[in-house]
């Protein structure tokens, strides 16, 4: 590994990049600048180089997975993002869907037997899905499954539903914590920059204002993760920007488990007329980001957004969390296009993935705690030894 990097430091002849490399080598920080100076003469194999080097001097082969399962609360929404193919505005309620209190606690139900560990919610933002209504739910949850870890929430739809209950942050998220709420999922940050922001997502909580939910609830001890949609209508300095707001954050709370890129797909919405980004630029993106956000623990391909080849492809550019078993229908992905129309893959299915690319796949919980190490398993022995017992 060391040997390929002096390689790679000593046959690069543009100085700027071979500064990076060195800098990567020496586990040092780099720039704004630097990273933008990737985004605009990186190739993928340099920065595919650099972001595997950092990848296995982080965490080897190790490549870790979750067993989960989505409950999307509703598709209405009181905004309207114009990237999004998913919601329904609330002035046309009825053609999307509402779950119920029960409904959402029949799908926990639908689990009980099987080895989850953590439940994500995250949906539209209704009126009538309040304080009230996500407290009770809480707590049903963890009064049927106390050990399940609920990971809800982005700040889009925290900042509503504190303000609509006059509450502040912290008062807000002390409430939702005490009822059951683990940790938050990283959604609804989208690009921070304010001039691309007000173009895509004008109606939402501000990037001042998702930071802050997030610093609350890392200072209350929670974690959470961060995302970044990308490869619409952004330039490379906006990228840099969000990832340097995040940097900045974690550099004071350390509370992100980890940074999922988000690639736009232009399916059914009113961004329908930009081209989606490249295979390589995707590549490029992820590698760029682990360079950069030096103090985030782990990088994450969300599977049923990149499509699966694609996410195992990534392991290869710095990525080493593929997400989990999504065993259950999560539509955001579907709806905006991307390949994967049925987003469950089972836990051998994940796990032939990340062995077929000769890395090691770990089970973890949503802290990053070891489940199962399943570098030794065959699932062929273990099925006959189900069967004896
Ligand atoms: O905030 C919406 C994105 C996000 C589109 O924390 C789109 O573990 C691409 O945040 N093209 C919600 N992306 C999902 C999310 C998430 C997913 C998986 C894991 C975690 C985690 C978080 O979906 C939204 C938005 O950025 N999104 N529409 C679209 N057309
Ligand atoms: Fe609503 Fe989220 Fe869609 Fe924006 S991305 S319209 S906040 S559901």
């Amino acid at each position: 590994m060391k040997a390929s990097i002096d390689t790679l430091i000593n046959t690069t002849s543009d100085l700027s990049l071979k500064t990076i490399a060195q800098k990567v080598k020496n586990n040092e920080r780099i720039t704004d600048a630097e990273g933008i100076t990737l985004f605009e003469k990186g190739s993928l194999p340099f920065v595919g180089a650099l972001a595997n080097f950092i990848r296995e001097r982080l965490h080897g082969d190790t490549t870790y997975f979750n067993r989960n399962f989505h409950i999307e609360p509703t598709n209405v929404c009181v905004f309207s993002c114009k990237f999004c193919s998913y919601s329904k505005l609330y002035a046309h309620k009825e053609e999307g869907w509402e779950l119920s209190i029960d409904q959402m606690l029949d799908i926990v139900k639908s689990y009980d037997n099987k080895p989850i560990t953590e439940v994500h919610i995250v949906g539209g933002v209704h009126p009538k899905m309040n304080m009230e209504y996500f407290i009770e739910l809480m707590q049903k949850i963890k009064a049927h499954r106390p050990s399940l870890h609920v990971k809800a929430f982005t700040a889009v739809e925290l900042d509503y539903m504190f303000r609509k209950a006059k509450l502040s942050i912290e008062e807000g998220m002390k409430q939702l914590h005490a009822a059951g709420l683990d940790s938050l999922p990283g959604g609804g940050a989208e690009i921070f920059a304010p001039a691309i922001r007000e173009q895509i997502a004008a109606d939402k909580v501000n990037a001042d204002g998702w930071l802050k939910i997030h610093e609350t609830a890392h200072n209350l001890g929670m974690h959470s993760n961060a995302t970044m949609l990308y490869g619409h209508i952004e330039k490379y300095e906006d990228r840099i920007d969000h990832m340097k707001r995040l940097r900045e954050l974690q550099d004071k709370t350390h509370g992100f488990n980890t940074f999922i890129p988000l690639k736009f797909r232009n399916h059914d919405n009113e961004m329908s007329y930009v081209a989606e980004s490249t295979i390589t630029e995707d590549m490029r993106l992820y590698s760029i980001a682990r360079i950069y956000l030096d103090n985030f623990p782990h990088l994450k391909a969300y599977w049923p957004m990149l499509g699966r080849e694609n996410a195992q492809m990534s392991l290869s550019f710095g990525v080493n969390d593929i997400d989990g078993t999504i065993d259950d229908s999560t539509k955001i992905y579907s709806m905006a296009g991307s390949e994967e129309q049925t987003p469950a893959m089972s836990t051998e299915e994940l796990v032939t993935l990340i062995k077929q690319v000769k890395r090691r796949p770990v089970e973890r919980d949503t802290l990053y705690n070891i489940v199962k190490d399943y570098s030794n398993v065959d699932f062929a022995t273990e099925a006959v030894e189900s069967l004896q017992n």
